[in-house]
């Protein structure tokens, strides 16, 4: 669907205005700043879902898109896609059943012939599959029933062996389990149930994975949620031992939650495993990244980028970056370009923030300038260096619009079906 020749194409008219826009940046922050955030931008990378491919719809109705890939390796095909577009999302991660690697060396190297590797495996007790012999209706790790826990325990176990045969590293790790009316459960025992279960899946754990645990406030279950928050999953993390980790998804927070706080002493402690990158206006709304609050996405990368600094780590491979969003209105593959492109942006301004300086007012308790030093980078306007990062590794200067250009969603509609519908929710 893209090729080197078209990329030129679209490159080409742009460039003039392009380098325009990176003086006037270097002029505001310097030549060498701007160098060293192109080269950063340049090694980060984050990982598509392989659920956000198609229609997630709405708990209300779905509405396809068309084109949409039916297959594990179709999927494979959209995320290349994006890749080639925009060169920053390299990495696929996948849903266990709804993704199910038959043959997983011929998947491995068709993703490896895209230039994409596998990021976290994720498996799923949220739903019950066709034949299996009991039910997740009330729960899968903390089930009071053992035999309910035990296949619960065989399935994840199960995802990990595939994620080895891809080359993934990560399993993770995400539980409906709760309860909907107070009384329904005994908290510790559901919290003990869980932690066991979760001990005999990281018994299973290859030395080099991390298990990353996610944790959410709501839904499906309204009163409890066994793993409900950071300190309950922090809580089985620490138990578990070093490669245990949170994962934070950004939707799963109970309103005007201090996201940013959480994932500095998460950091701190050595606990932060990964992120699922959305946004949301009232819930787990799944929406494009940094569509309704991306200020709040840069105080979180901003936070990232200075305790990654502290410890060291380097921050394209420090934590596992994945997207995990729904698309009910949009082209679903406009929406990831969407989401990836916030999620650098984001990352530059964040880089953009002088540290030392801000430091230095910190410790003087100079409010004022600490506020004007953060809010200085955020309205840095960064989308020339996004984009010079892009056109640097081959990908397009304006990836929704070649993919406008060049009719893309009607191309895959030509090729397979116009009511092609995606697995998955
Ligand atoms: C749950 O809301 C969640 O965020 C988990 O990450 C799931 O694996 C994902 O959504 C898929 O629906
Ligand atoms: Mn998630
Ligand atoms: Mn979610």
């Amino acid at each position: 669907y893209v090729n080197a020749i078209e990329l030129e194409e679209h490159n080409e008219p742009r460039r003039k205005r392009l380098a325009m826009e990176l003086e006037h940046i270097s002029e505001q922050v310097g030549a060498d700043k701007c160098r060293q955030v192109i080269d950063l931008l340049r090694k980060f990378e984050i990982a598509i879902p392989s659920w956000a491919l198609g229609a997630g719809g709405t708990r209300f109705g779905r509405f396809g898109f068309g084109g949409e890939p039916s297959t594990l390796a179709e999927k494979i095909e959209d995320v290349g896609l994006l890749q080639q577009l925009n060169r920053a999302s390299g990495a696929i991660s996948l849903h266990i059943p709804w993704d199910i690697p038959e043959d997983p060396e011929s998947i491995r190297r068709l993703a490896a012939s895209y230039g994409l590797r596998f990021d976290a495996v994720n498996s799923n007790t949220f739903q019950d599959q066709p034949g299996q012999p009991y039910s997740y209706k009330y729960g899968s790790l903390h089930h009071v029933d053992v035999r309910v826990r035990k296949q619960a325990i065989a399935h994840n176990v199960e995802v990990i062996r595939y994620g080895v045969a891809l080359g993934s590293q990560s399993l993770a790790l995400w539980l409906a389990d709760g309860s909907s009316y107070p009384g329904q459960l005994n908290f510790r025992r559901a919290f003990a149930n869980t932690l066991e279960s979760m001990e005999a899946i990281y018994a299973e754990l290859p030395s080099d994975w991390n298990l990353l645990v996610e944790y959410k406030a709501f839904e499906p279950n309204f009163y409890s949620m066994t793993i409900g928050d950071w300190g309950q999953a922090y809580l089985l993390a620490s138990k578990l031992g070093p490669r245990a980790k949170t994962l934070v998804d950004l939707g799963h927070h109970l309103p005007n939650a201090n996201i940013e706080q959480i994932v500095s002493l998460l950091l701190m402690e050595e606990k932060l495993g990964g992120f699922h990158f959305n946004d949301s206006k009232y819930g787990d709304d799944d929406l494009t990244v940094g569509c309704i609050n991306p200020y709040q996405l840069y105080l979180v990368f901003s936070q990232l980028i200075e305790g990654m600094d502290a410890r060291g780590l380097t921050h394209a491979t420090g934590l596992a970056w994945m997207i995990d969003a729904s698309h009910n209105l949009k082209d679903p593959l406009e929406d990831l370009l969407q989401s990836v492109e916030a999620i650098l942006q984001s990352y530059a301004q964040a880089l953009l923030v002088d540290q030392d300086a801000l430091r230095e007012a910190q410790e003087a308790s100079d409010v004022v300038r600490c506020q004007e030093l953060l809010q200085d980078a955020y309205r840095t306007d960064v989308r020339p260096l996004v984009a010079q990062a892009r056109i640097e590794q081959g990908g397009a200067c304006a990836p929704v619009e070649f993919y406008r250009q060049h009719g893309i969603r009607k191309q895959l509609m030509q090729r397979r079906g116009v009511h092609a519908k995606a697995t998955g929710l």
